[in-house]
Order: C-alpha cells, then structure tokens, then sequence
C-alpha cells in the first residue's frame, strides 16, 4: 500500500451492484478517503448512506474521474464503453463489471482466488473486467481440482436468480407472485415470459450457433481465466424464480482420476469456499442460505459413474456479492495491496 486512503468512484452507485458495491466497501472496512456515486441524470441529488455519511449521487461523465485511484463500474455495458477508457486516462484503474471488456487480450480478466497474478496486466488499459457471475462461482471450486488433476471438460447448467437483471425484475417477480395469489392476470416487461412459478431457457440474447450470450461467456471467459484453450466447456443458463443467489450444476471430466472423497478435502482449504455437503442431514447449498455471505457453497459432491474421471457438483453463491460487488473490491484490494 502506497498511501494510506484511497479515492473511490462507483458508476452505477443506485443499482443493484452498486448498493452491494457501498455494502461490500464498508463491511471489508476499504480504506476510503472520497467516495463518489455516480449515476445517470434520474438519480442527480440522491443521497446514499456510507458509514455514517450521506453522499449526493453526481451524474456519470467523462469529467467525473478527477482525482480517483480506483473506479468500480457497474452502469451496464453501454456506460463502460463510453465512460471506462476516460476515467482510466484520468488516472483511476477501472474495475469493470460489465460484459464490455471481458475478452479483449489486452485486459485483465480477474477471480481474485483463480488468477491474481493476471491484476498486474491492468498497466496496459488501465481497465481490469470482473467475470460474468455464473463463471465466478463456477471457478471457485474448480480451481484447486484443475491444478490437482487438470480438467478436460465441464458440462454445467445454472439456475440464476432474478436480481442478476436489476431491480425491476426483482419487483416483476414479486408482482407476479402477488398477481397469481390473488388470481390477477400476471404482467411481463423484463422477461419475454411469466417468470413466477416458471424456468426460462434463456439469459442474453441468443447467438446465430443457438447458445444465448451469458452461455458463451461461461465458456470463453473460462477459458481466458484458466489460461488454458483446450479445456472444453457447455453451459445452459436458466432463470428461475429465485430473488438472490445463483445455483450450478457442474459435471466435469479430468485429466487423472480423483475421488469424491479427494474433492471433499480440496474444497476444505479452497479460497473461498465452504464445503455444505452432509446429505444424510440434508445439508447441501441452497439459494435462500446464500444471501448476504461472501463464500460459494459447494456440495453434492459426487463421483460421475458414467464416465471414468468424472464428479459432480452443486454450487451456489450470491450473485451479487461474489458474482459482482465482492469479487471487484476483492479486485481493487489486491491493487491497493500490491500496485497502486
Ligand atoms: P440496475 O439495478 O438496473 O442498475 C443500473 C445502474 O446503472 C444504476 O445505477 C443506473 O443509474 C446506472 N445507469 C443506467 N444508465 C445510465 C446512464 N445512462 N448513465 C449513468 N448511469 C446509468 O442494474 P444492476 O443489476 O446493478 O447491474 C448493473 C450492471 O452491472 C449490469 O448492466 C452489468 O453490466 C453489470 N453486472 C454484472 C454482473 C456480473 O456478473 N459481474 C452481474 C450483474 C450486473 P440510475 O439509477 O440513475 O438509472
Ligand atoms: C449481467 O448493458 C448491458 O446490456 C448489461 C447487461 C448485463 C451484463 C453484461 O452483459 O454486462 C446484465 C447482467 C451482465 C454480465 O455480467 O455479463
């Protein structure tokens, strides 16, 4: 650490990510000098509350960067692209949650407990990108069983909570809810269907080889973060009616022969990870426990008896926190630790 407090800039401060990114802040106790929120012209004068102050929300602009050390972005896509590369010529290193750099060979694409040693690569842009939530959680667990015994293929199908679409779809679930309850007919706007009492084969937009787009991040940012072209990976990504946490089922095939008993103890000592895995007591990771907690759960730890080297596993973690917020001030930690 070469200073003692830092200036931190959050774009996106009044959305979903954004209020974890202030809770997360505060709850890791970051060592802030000014915190800036940023947003667009809809939340100009708001006020959020941080530790014991309450800070006005300032419109999201190029000029906005001034001064900042570490620029936490969550404004969507759009937002990064137009915004990112300033604030990062101004000085700041942008920690970026959105989509919009994630696989550009000139940026950092970071898990914390995967690949830390990618962070110094932030001299380059100035720009490091957060994962998509789904890889996040996935590479957890698989990290220390990929330098154990290597792995040659991951077949996973996830179970995403509605908060990973922002507030309005956690409003147009519970609207849904009330409206089935009370025998009312029940409204869609942010799904193309009824998504109370329901699963939707699709998160993104579709792509012309039939995969959506959040199926193809789970498998080229794997790649990326893994350093490793050959490991073959296929995702379906499913919505369901869930309000926070994301669920995974992973099947994966590896290079050596490893027992489920083998996984078990690799996942005690994981970074990160909390092993819930006692079936007998119907203990396994559930959604509603993972809400608000920094670690992904891990069970069902199984081996794959229809192949020769393979094991199953259920994972969850909160989408928000080590799917977004947590993993990019984790990020920004190991900057102000090591680089900045
Ligand atoms: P959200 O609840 O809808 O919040 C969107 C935020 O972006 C709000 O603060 C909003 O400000 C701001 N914004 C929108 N348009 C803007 C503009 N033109 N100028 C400035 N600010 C603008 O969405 P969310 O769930 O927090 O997600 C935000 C983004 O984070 C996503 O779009 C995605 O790129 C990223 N994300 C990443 C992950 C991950 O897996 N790493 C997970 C979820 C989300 P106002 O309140 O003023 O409209
Ligand atoms: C998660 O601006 C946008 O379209 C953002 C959409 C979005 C993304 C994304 O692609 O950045 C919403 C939720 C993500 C993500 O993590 O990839």
């Amino acid at each position: 650490m070469s200073k003692t407090k830092y200036n931190v800039a959050v774009a996106g401060a009044t959305g979903a990510v954004g209020a974890a990114m202030l809770d997360v802040l505060e709850r890791r106790n970051f060592p802030i000098a000014e915190l800036r929120l940023l947003a667009s012209e809809r939340s100009i004068g708001k006020k959020l509350k941080f530790r014991d102050q309450e800070i006005a929300v300032q419109l999201l602009s190029k000029d906005s960067f001034k001064d900042i050390d570490v620029a936490l972005f969550s404004a969507g896509a759009s937002r990064s692209l137009d915004f990112a590369p300033a604030a990062a010529e101004a000085g700041a290193v942008v920690v970026d949650n959105s989509s919009a750099y994630r696989m550009d060979p000139e940026i950092p694409l970071v898990v914390p407990e995967v690949n830390p040693h990618a962070i110094g690569q932030y001299t380059k842009r100035g720009i490091i990108a957060n994962p998509n939530c789904s890889t996040i959680q996935m590479l957890l667990p698989l990290k220390p069983i990929y330098d154990k015994v290597g792995i040659k293929r991951i077949v996973v199908s996830t179970y995403q909570a509605v908060s990973g679409s922002g507030t309005p779809a956690i409003e147009e679930l519970k609207n849904q809810v009330m409206a089935y309850a009370g025998g009312n007919e029940l409204v869609h706007q942010v799904y193309p269907h009824q998504i109370a009492f329901n699963c939707l084969p699709h998160i993104d937009s579709f792509l012309d080889n039939g995969y959506t787009k959040e199926e193809m991040k789970m498998v080229n940012e794997t790649r990326k973060i893994f350093e490793d072209t050959t490991i073959g990976v296929t995702a379906t990504t499913v919505r369901v009616p869930v309000v926070y946490g994301h669920s995974e089922s992973v099947n994966i095939e590896t290079r050596e022969k490893i027992t489920a008993a083998e996984v078990k103890d690799l996942m005690k000592d994981a970074p990160g990870v909390l092993l819930v895995d006692n079936p007998a007591e119907c203990q396994y990771p559930l959604a509603v426990d993972c809400a608000g907690k920094f670690e992904t759960m891990v069970g069902r730890i199984r081996e794959d008896e229809s192949i020769a080297n393979g094991i199953n596993l259920w994972v969850v973690a909160d989408n928000i926190l080590k799917g977004a917020a947590l993993n990019a001030v984790q990020i920004a930690e190991v900057l102000i630790e090591k680089y900045i």
